[in-house]
């Protein structure tokens, strides 16, 4: 990737104050820590739950230097008051909407929930722009599953949307509503289209994790088998921490606009169990992995890949992770927490 001129707060002048929703996600986790990297103030909005619901971003704080440097709030996407007051109270020179009920499985069973958070949680962020008028640049957290029945292949930024899911029609809206605000007030916005991104910090319930995980446990003898849906669907994989570094980019761009964030090649969710169980040297793969018609979803997205040459020409970003090292760093992160050793298994 080419590097980008220092930004007036890694000089050492006046600290730039980024606000992100999702902070305690996979992507907000890794967001913040890019930011404080390059001198940023970093304020997050957090949910109040019942439980400790920071274990993402609980080590940053580790660095006594974080620990000015992060600031919490307390707030939620479905409250719009709230909104207002924290871009008042903190007014961020960048927006990082990332907040979002994000599982697209689950989407099917609570549309309701999932369109408010995410289609009317990104208007209500930016209606609080327009509103608090904090002079600001908004990046919001768009999706492949938006293509969802592709139009096309490789997706591009100009492949008409067809989702399939309550996620991706909410997605669908926040991106049109986000190039309306662009369009209409001139707030410098842009819609990052990012194709899955995955590290160890992926969710539990996402697929690539749940392999991981099973795969890491499987070999530790704490479980016998796992148990997956659609083997066939494909997906554009890529690597989280290099993703959230293309949403930076886009954010010091000198205009705003929209980019495919993708590698550019697809792999099968059979070939990710497959590659995950061949690193931990366990042959006969498919008797340790179940199909449990539970996992599948009422309408799917067989294949996404995305164009990334927007990006790579614009932005300087580019990929570097490839598939099987994803494999490899999640399987062996997942190996290091519960304590087994992974065997040395030759590159095929
Ligand atoms: P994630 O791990 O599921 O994190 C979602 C974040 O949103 C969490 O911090 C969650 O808080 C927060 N959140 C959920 N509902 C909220 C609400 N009502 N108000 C405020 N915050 C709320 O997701 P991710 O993988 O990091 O993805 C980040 C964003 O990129 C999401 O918008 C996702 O839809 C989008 N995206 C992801 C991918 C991908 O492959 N990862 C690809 C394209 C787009 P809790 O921790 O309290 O639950
Ligand atoms: O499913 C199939 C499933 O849930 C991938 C989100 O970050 O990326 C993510 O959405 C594929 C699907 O991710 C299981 O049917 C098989 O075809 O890991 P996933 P997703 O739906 O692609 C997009 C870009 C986002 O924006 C979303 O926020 O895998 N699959 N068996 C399974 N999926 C799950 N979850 N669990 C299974 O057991």
């Amino acid at each position: 990737m080419d590097t980008i001129k220092p930004t007036a707060a890694s000089a050492g002048a006046k600290k730039k104050k980024a606000f992100i929703t999702g902070i305690t996600g996979q992507d907000g986790s890794y967001l913040a820590e890019l930011l404080l990297d390059k001198g940023y103030e970093v304020h997050g909005l957090v949910r109040r739950s019942s439980h400790f619901n920071r274990e993402r971003i609980e080590h940053i704080y580790q660095d006594a230097q974080n620990t000015q440097n992060l600031i919490l709030h307390y707030g939620d996407l479905t409250d719009a008051s709230n909104l207002s007051r924290l871009l008042e109270k903190i007014a961020p020179e960048e927006i990082y909407n990332l907040g979002a009920q994000s599982h697209v499985r689950i989407s099917f069973d609570m549309p309701e929930y999932t369109a408010d958070t995410i289609g009317l949680g990104t208007l209500r962020l930016l209606e609080a722009i327009r509103e608090t008028r904090v002079k600001t640049k908004f990046y919001q957290a768009s999706s492949s599953e938006m293509f969802g029945s592709v139009r096309e292949t490789p997706q591009t930024e100009r492949t008409p949307f067809y989702p399939r899911s309550p996620y991706g029609s909410a997605k669908v809206f926040a991106f049109w509503n986000t190039v309306n605000y662009r369009e209409a007030y001139g707030i410098f916005v842009s819609n990052g289209i990012l194709f899955n991104h995955e590290s160890p910090r992926r969710g539990e319930n996402f697929v690539t994790r749940k392999i991981t995980m099973g795969v890491a446990e499987i070999l530790a003898g704490k479980r016998d088998k796992i148990y997956l849906g659609n083997l066939d669907a494909k997906r554009d994989w890529g690597y989280a921490p290099e993703y959230v570094e293309a949403m930076w980019r886009m954010l010091q761009h000198s205009k705003p606009d929209d980019y495919i964030i993708a590698t550019g090649e697809h792999h099968s969710v059979e070939e990710f169990a497959e590659e995950a169980f061949r690193l931990a040297g366990i042959k006969d793969w498919k008797k340790y992995v179940g199909i449990d018609k539970r996992y599948y979803r009422p309408a799917e997205v067989d294949i996404l890949v995305g164009n990334a040459e927007k990006a790579r020409k614009e932005l300087g970003w580019e990929p570097k992770v490839t598939f099987k090292e994803l494999v490899r760093i999640m399987l062996e992160a997942d190996a290091k927490r519960i304590g087994v050793k992974i065997p040395q298994v030759k590159e095929s």
